[in-house]
């Protein structure tokens, strides 16, 4: 592809309440129209250069051992291969029983690992003959290609919503995987209920009945096996390895080996959590903070009737019961996340008419899609030396948080960088640290923090090029 300087902005998120929100139905997911002023920037505008378009819903974006891009295409049920010198695309494994359809299954995570890769993928008929597996390939370096899939777990939930996905080998070897609530008690399925609080029993292990993995992340032994050193939660060790999540789709190791997540809120406060075995994350009792602010449970589900009701994303009646307040929820192992985006006093306008047609759009959001850590070593920055790195659906910009030196706390507010008019899906820095590389969706709706309201976007199905300057 040509190489297209586009000017990019750089804008400091400042705090308070501030840009958009996250993730309803779907992604759709978010812009502020943002209060935040254009502070701190990093410098002039990094130049961005289109590497490649045309790819087939883009989800996951990955450095490989043979320093090409490598592309998971969601609905392409293809992994590609991307030369970043100059675009050139090659197929290294494409795989025909991933589950059709544009809601949030198909073709996800993917990690390499010693001479194979594992992917993760829906399968079967969406929605309700649907579920999730994880495939090792053996990756054949000379040739770029993947072959001999061999199943590691599968029978998993999978939804059309609030699927999550994201799949890493971890530095201990093992398969670390997030799975989201499936969009339940909302919308389209507003009455089945949210189990993101549910644990599997000893006979749920034994039978490998994974239903109650919704919600969770996991941590899997390469051949699918529970790792005798996971987390024994409520008196049952299984894969679960953290729960009370609601759509987890960005997990990234930092300093020393820690876990991050990114997960979307439900209208305000989305999340970054710090991931400690065993740990209860809060959904659906506590959105972002443990403040009763902007959020309170109601659970559609378990309303008499609940089928006879029509679902209302902003009206909750009163034969709908509302959970117990946040600050009146409590469970030992609960844990607040290291950062919102954003919290907002009770009593946000969540219906802006200004927003058009899609509110959503204009909630304290940003649809966090990605996470990604950059180490300090080598930073092309100081802002990106230890620090995270998150994706926005709404509102086409990275995402950077500072972390403390050990990596237990976050610094500061968020630094927002590389805006253009799209939807960034993945994100990750090359090995030398000069360059950042984004991935783009293929269609979906933009906020007015892209600049655009309007669902048009400049460059669909992408990998765009960030450049940066290591300091010497
Ligand atoms: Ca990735
Ligand atoms: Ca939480
Ligand atoms: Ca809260």
């Amino acid at each position: 592809m040509a190489a297209a300087v586009v000017a990019v902005m750089l804008v400091s998120a400042c705090g308070g309440p501030a840009a958009p929100p996250e993730e309803s139905k779907g992604e759709t997911d978010t812009g502020a129209r943002s209060p935040n002023p254009p502070a701190a920037s990093l410098g002039p505008a990094p130049a961005m250069r289109v590497v490649v378009s045309g790819l087939d819903h883009p989800w996951d974006l990955n450095w490989g051992p043979d320093n090409f891009l490598w592309v998971g295409e969601k609905e392409g049920k293809r992994i590609t291969r991307v030369n970043p010198a100059d675009g050139a695309k090659s197929v290294a494994v494409t795989i025909p029983d991933v589950a059709p359809g544009d809601g949030q299954q198909g073709l996800l995570g993917f990690a390499f690992a010693d001479r194979a890769v594992f992917v993760a993928y829906s399968y079967g008929t969406p929605p309700a003959q649907m579920h999730g597996k994880i495939v090792k390939f053996a990756y054949d370096k000379a040739a770029g290609t993947l072959s001999n899939p061999t199943e590691v777990i599968s029978n998993l939930p999978a939804s059309e919503d609030h699927n999550s996905g994201r799949l890493l080998v971890g530095p201990d070897g093992k398969l670390y995987y997030s799975i989201g609530d499936q969009g339940n008690n909302q919308f389209d399925r507003a009455c089945q209920p949210i189990r993101a609080q549910d644990l599997p029993t000893e006979a749920q292990v034994t039978a490998k009945d994974w239903s109650t993995y919704v919600g969770k992340t996991l941590r899997l032994n390469q051949d699918g096996t529970v790792p005798p050193d996971n987390p024994v939660i409520k008196g049952v060790r299984s894969h679960v390895f953290t729960y009370g999540h609601r759509n987890p789709q960005g997990l990234a190791f930092g300093p020393g080996g820690k876990l991050y997540s990114d997960e979307h809120g439900p209208k305000s406060d989305d999340e970054i959590n710090l991931l400690k075995a065993g740990k209860n994350y809060g959904w659906p009792f506590v959105a972002g903070f443990k403040d009763s602010q902007s959020y309170q449970y109601a659970n559609w589900s378990a309303a008499s009737g609940c089928a006879g009701l029509d679902y209302d994303d902003y009206e909750v009646p009163p034969s709908v019961p509302r959970g117990p307040r946040e600050v009146d929820w409590s469970a030992p192992d609960y844990t607040e996340p290291l950062k919102t985006l954003y919290t907002v006093p009770t009593g946000q306008n969540f219906q802006d008419k200004a927003c058009g047609e899609n509110l959503d759009l204009c909630w304290p959001s940003i649809a966090p899609s990605s996470l990604e850590y950059s180490p300090a070593d080598r930073a092309p920055n100081p802002q990106l030396a230890n620090a995270l790195l998150a994706t926005s659906l709404k509102n086409g910009s990275l995402y950077v948080l500072k972390l403390s030196q050990n990596g237990d706390w976050a610094q500061g507010d968020v630094v927002q960088l590389f805006r253009t008019r799209n939807r960034y899906r993945d994100v990750v820095v090359s090995p030398d640290r000069t360059k950042v590389y984004i991935a783009t969706d293929s269609e979906g709706l933009a906020g007015p923090g892209s600049g655009s309201q309007s669902g048009a976007l400049d460059n669909p199905g992408s990998v765009l090029e960030f450049t940066l300057t290591v300091p010497r």
